[in-house]
């Protein structure tokens, strides 16, 4: 495994975060857990030892002011949250601004805090869990989609940037994964998401995810992934459809 001894993962209070909380405290690896939901963040350190730091990522102020002393080898920018599945002209003001705040300004205002550090010691991997919603177009998620667009646009920027700095930039965009993510889509209705998205469908469980990202980070530290993109078997991306002409 390559040297890397510290990391600091966000949305790890569950699902991908958690999961990757979880891989890489096995690794021996030091983790510095956030997310807002303080009980669910004990519980984590509890079980796998980790620090927590209860933050809002939509609050630049203080993620600056939060992460200010941390040193990360490893940040996974992975704190993300879905807004109702609505046509764009119908969204929510609030929900389309929390989404912008957290998908996108959070993940720059987490990577701004800890990126310096990493281009001092000359060492240090970035990770950043997109979305197959920012290739890949789809109805009634378009500022999901917009914010992972613009998170593939940083991360493209940045691994541009720090060619010949020895830190590592990878984005992950995964399809559905087997979480509480799709809550706000139905309207907190859990019942509904599990029977619509995941009865029928073999999805990617969190450990999926977490496992591709042990994958790129164990590689030699010369060596980087730049892009995974991960579906279950069931799920495949890209192509084509057709709307009949409305009679
Ligand atoms: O979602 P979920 P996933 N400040 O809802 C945290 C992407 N993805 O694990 O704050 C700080 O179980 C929240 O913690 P809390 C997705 O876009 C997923 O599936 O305590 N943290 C929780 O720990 C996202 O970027 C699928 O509520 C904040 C975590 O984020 C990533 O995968 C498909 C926060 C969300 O956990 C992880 O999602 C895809 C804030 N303001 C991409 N707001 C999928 N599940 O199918 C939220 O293509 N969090």
């Amino acid at each position: 495994m390559s040297n890397y001894r510290t990391a600091v993962i966000t949305g790890a209070s569950r699902g991908i975060g958690a999961a990757t909380a979880r891989a890489l405290a096995k690794r021996g690896m030091e983790v510095t857990a956030i997310g807002r939901s303080a009980g669910p963040l004990e519980d984590l350190k509890a079980e796998i030892g980790c620090t927590v730091r209860p933050l809002d990522i939509g609050d630049t102020a203080a993620v600056m002011a939060a992460l200010k002393d941390i040193e990360a080898d490893v940040v996974v920018n992975n704190a993300g949250t879905m807004t109702q599945s609505a046509p764009f002209a119908e969204l929510d003001l609030l929900e389309l601004q929390q989404s912008v705040d957290v998908n996108l300004k959070g993940t720059l205002a987490v990577t701004r805090a800890l990126l310096p550090g990493m281009i001092e010691r000359k060492r240090g991997h970035l990770f950043f869990i997109t979305s197959m919603l920012g290739p890949y177009a789809a109805p009634n998620a378009s500022v999901y989609a917009a914010t992972k667009a613009g998170v593939r646009a940083f991360a493209s920027c940045l691994r541009l940037e720090l060619a010949g700095s020895r830190v590592r930039v990878t984005e992950i965009a995964p399809g559905r994964v087997h979480t509480s993510f799709f809550s706000p889509a139905f309207k907190g209705d859990m019942e509904a998401v599990e029977k619509t998205l995941f009865s029928e469908y073999d999805a990617l469980e969190p450990e999926d995810v977490a496992s591709a990202l042990v994958g790129a980070l164990d590689l030699p530290e010369h060596a980087d992934i730049n892009r995974i993109e991960i579906t279950s078997t069931d799920q495949a991306l890209g192509g084509m459809t057709y709307a009949k002409r409305a009679s």
